[in-house]
């Protein structure tokens, strides 16, 4: 009796090791492989412009990428986001950003895919090679006129505020496929349904918070595989390698 429950004790305490060593793993530390990965970025690594100095600029503070039901899960959490939203300049303009690159390697084979057309010096590949997908992150507005008209702002616009009846802020994405030449991004084609989905259920802003949702068929990717992801911090700088993060691993559950 004494040695059977000695040996169901010795069990329980193996399975609770193997738990906190499974839990220990995955956590995102370089070259590590689990359901997320995460990055913590640089507070106060970003500038605001010269001529509008009051003009807030969202700082990235973190990034977290998951995978579960066939979708890759992003969440950016970026200081200052929701403020440069709500702000409007001396001249009536409101302003979108262009926030975040992630980029995708989906085969694991930095020979296949490229870098985004921002990193590149003249014809001179990036040192930083290998993905096959941009994920553009845009925030803007969602807008309509008095006079019955809607559009749509994000990115690095603007618009003037004036005669607009209703402002809504939003966030999207758009996904670049990227090529081993200096001019091969492509935006990628979607379906019509699928389009409208991308500011809608696919992206969600919370304040200072972003979630998107990318689905693995949008990128020719499958439950099972893994994926090579980094991230560019476009409000620091979309044309330097020093703004880009080091890769992680995610398996694609
Ligand atoms: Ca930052
Ligand atoms: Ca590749």
């Amino acid at each position: 009796m004494t040695k059977r429950r000695s040996s169901v004790l010795r069990a329980r305490i193996v399975a609770g090791l193997l738990g906190f060593v499974l839990l220990s793993g995955g956590c995102g530390r370089p070259g590590s492989t689990g359901s997320k990965v995460v990055w913590s970025d640089s507070d106060g690594d970003v500038q605001g412009l010269a001529n509008l100095p009051d003009r807030p600029t969202p700082d990235l503070h973190e990034v977290m990428v998951g995978s579960k039901n066939g979708e890759l899960v992003a969440e950016l959490n970026l200081e200052n986001l929701r403020k440069r939203l709500d702000y409007v300049s001396a001249d009536g303009k409101r302003y979108g950003a262009s926030l975040v690159d992630i980029l995708l390697d989906v085969d694991l084979d930095p020979a296949t895919g490229g870098a985004p057309l921002s990193l590149w010096r003249a014809d001179t590949r990036p040192t930083r090679f290998g993905y096959e997908f941009r994920i553009a992150v845009l925030a803007g507005f969602r807008r309509q006129t008095a006079d019955g008209g809607s559009g749509r702002t994000v990115g690095d616009m603007s618009f003037d505020s004036a005669n607009q009846v209703k402002i809504e802020p939003i966030i999207t994405y758009q996904i670049w496929s990227l090529g081993a030449q200096r001019f091969g991004s492509k935006n990628i084609d979607l379906t019509e349904a699928d389009s409208a989905r991308l500011d809608t259920e696919l992206a969600a802003l919370d304040n200072d918070r972003v979630r998107l949702r990318i689905p693995y068929h949008y990128l020719g990717a499958k439950s099972g595989g893994r994926v090579r992801i980094a991230y560019l911090d476009v409000q620091e700088s979309a044309s330097t390698e020093s703004s880009l993060s080091e890769d992680k691993t995610l398996p694609l559950e």
